[in-house]
């Protein structure tokens, strides 16, 4: 029996290309930068942007609550003020170099994008509103609305009490030190450092603190299940990831790359929302052997960490790979294992090279 959620066929489909089209990724040599500038920042929505506008808009905290609370965004904005870069990717990342390919937004490794938010802190204003003994998770909801899985929705996600209280989760108002763009969830939205986007509620109006776990659709959207009717586990913080600034320069079609021969500085970012980087390790020979990468200094916790390594490049055709490894023991795999929603998909780069004899 074929599954209509996914395709043999290595083509994309129009509605792939539909969203695809929509929801850009960061063009790599966006690595080059340490704060992604906005425009080149990844962007998924999985319905419409929108339209908020600040005067009218205003923040609902309630269910079991002592005291609900409706904030403006000059009342958030007269609260603590915290400014936090954080590495935010898309549970989907690579999914589309599954076989066969779920069909959602077919990204290949690009979904990624470190920007300076600023916000203010999620648990004093839930501390404000005095959380019920019995709450259990609280329902973050955003503005936009639409069907997915034949299921009409808010777009909304939730987090256990203990995670929403982590004193790095904030509501954010600002990218980049500019008011949010209606894209990134204007004129105010959740960012959970550390755990896949779609946890960072975009458009965000209501915060509601619940007695049950919430199961809403993009919850169990959210699972990673070896098949359709598997339970699945739920996706939460980011599994390590490395990538490189793309080396010499490109195809146009093909994107293939061309060096000139001789000593290629290697250059990339790597990140991992389940512990430290400690190592990015770098293949010019497909993998069958690697070196270390010198890696800099992560400038704060909850953002990615520049890598370096030179590169003797002989004329020839090269397969650069890339692996990252974190400090809890998660290692991107060479082979991607498959999964139905094509989730946490963190295996290695490869970049194909052709180096040139040198000018
Ligand atoms: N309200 C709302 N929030 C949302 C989404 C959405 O479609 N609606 N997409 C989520 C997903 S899946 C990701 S990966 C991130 C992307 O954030 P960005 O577009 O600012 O990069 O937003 C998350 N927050
Ligand atoms: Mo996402």
């Amino acid at each position: 029996m074929s599954d209509p959620s996914l395709a043999e066929d290595p083509n994309v489909t129009p509605e792939e290309l539909q969203l695809a089209t929509r929801n850009h990724g960061m063009p790599l040599e966006g690595l080059r930068y340490d704060v992604t500038p906005a425009g080149m920042h990844y962007l998924l929505i999985h319905f419409d942007v929108p339209e908020t506008r600040s005067e009218a808009w205003r923040l609902t905290v309630d269910g079991r609550v002592r005291s609900a609370l409706g904030l403006g965004l000059r009342e958030l904005q007269a609260l603590e003020v915290v400014t936090r870069r954080v590495t935010l990717e898309c549970a989907g990342n690579g999914r589309a170099r599954l076989t066969p390919r779920p069909l959602s937004q077919p990204w290949l490794v690009e979904a990624v994008g470190n920007a300076e938010w600023t916000g203010t802190p999620l648990a004093p204003i839930l501390r404000e509103a005095g959380l019920e003994d019995d709450v259990v998770d609280l329902v973050f909801t955003g503005a936009d609305h639409g069907v997915q899985g034949g299921e009409e929705q808010d777009y909304q996600r939730s987090l256990s009490v203990a995670d929403a209280m982590q004193p790095d989760v904030m509501l954010a108002w600002a990218m980049n030190g500019q008011p949010l763009l209606p894209q990134h969830g204007a004129p105010l939205r959740l960012l959970v450092p550390g755990w896949y986007g779609m946890t960072s509620v975009k458009w965000l109006t209501r915060i509601e603190a619940v007695p049950d776990r919430f199961e809403g659709f993009q919850m169990l959207a959210y699972r990673r299940r070896d098949h359709a009717d598997d339970e699945g586990i739920d996706v939460t913080r980011i599994f390590p990831r490395s990538l490189m600034i793309p080396p010499g320069f490109p195809d146009f079609f093909t994107r293939t790359r061309t060096v000139d021969a001789g000593r290629v500085e290697l250059r990339g970012r790597a990140w991992s929302g389940r512990g430290r980087i400690i190592r990015v390790d770098v293949s010019t020979d497909g993998g069958t052997s690697w070196r270390a990468a010198t890696l800099g200094e992560q400038p704060t916790p909850t953002e990615w960490v520049p890598w370096e390594v030179e590169w003797d490049a002989v004329p020839g055709e090269h397969e650069l790979v890339v692996r990252a490894a974190d400090d809890a023991g998660n290692v991107q795999p060479i082979e991607q294992s498959w999964n139905h929603h094509g989730l946490e998909n963190n295996a290695v780069q490869r970049v194909p090279v052709i180096v040139r004899p040198g000018p």
